[in-house]
């Protein structure tokens, strides 16, 4: 299971030392405590199992009302700004001169999980997706443009980096678990996904 064959989607392995996690685990806390992490709801009114929050001029919100981008947080103040060693990531791996205007921040505690879905509510999907991994464990699941086609799998691990471009950008993904307590980078344990898109 080590490796995942989709084309544009580039895995790069423990591409954060210890220490670029925990300081990038800093400059989230400081992220959380200016927009704090919210209960989201499906359109359809179903809690999801991650709590959620944002950084950059748009933040990726659900609710009743549907999927977007908003440029406020739901408790009304804007999001603050996307940590600079967070787009360095970007810059690194993209060598785009256009920086990410979202940096949605994804909690998975014990028992949280996400389903598989397509990442479509930006206004281009020829810029790429970078996804950043922190604490514990989580099972990535990847299958193609159709919903039902075949998934791969891969365990994402703390400071792993993935890239989803070209044929992986619009493919279906999800995680279907972790593994509650298999890092030590958060003392009460937990994932943090970080994903960085173009919105507008
Ligand atoms: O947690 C992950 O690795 C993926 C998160 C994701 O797909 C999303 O937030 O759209
Ligand atoms: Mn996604």
């Amino acid at each position: 299971m080590a490796h995942l064959t989709v084309a544009g989607f580039e895995i790069h392995d423990t591409y954060l030392t210890s220490d670029a996690q925990r300081a990038l685990l800093d400059a989230l806390r400081e992220v959380v405590r200016a927009a704090p992490l919210v209960d989201p709801v499906t359109p359809s009114g179903k809690k999801m199992s991650v709590r959620m929050t944002a950084a950059g001029q748009y933040g990726w919100i659900t609710d009743r009302q549907g999927y977007r981008y908003a440029p406020q947080h739901p408790q009304g103040t804007p999001w603050p700004a996307i940590p600079e060693s967070v787009l360095d990531i970007w810059r690194d791996l993209t060598g785009l001169a256009r920086i990410p205007d979202c940096c949605l921040i994804n909690y998975y505690g014990e028992g949280a999980r996400m389903g598989l879905h397509q990442d479509k509510d930006e206004a281009s999907y020829d810029w790429p997706v970078v996804s950043i991994s922190l604490g514990d464990d989580g099972l990535f699941r990847m299958g193609g443009p159709q919903r039902g086609g075949k998934t791969q799998s891969i365990w994402l691990k703390s400071g792993d980096v993935v890239v989803m471009g070209g044929a992986a950008r619009l493919a279906y993904h999800g995680v279907d678990r972790i593994r509650f307590g298999s890092s030590t980078l958060m003392p009460k344990g937990g994932r943090i996904n970080l994903t960085l898109r173009v919105a507008t």
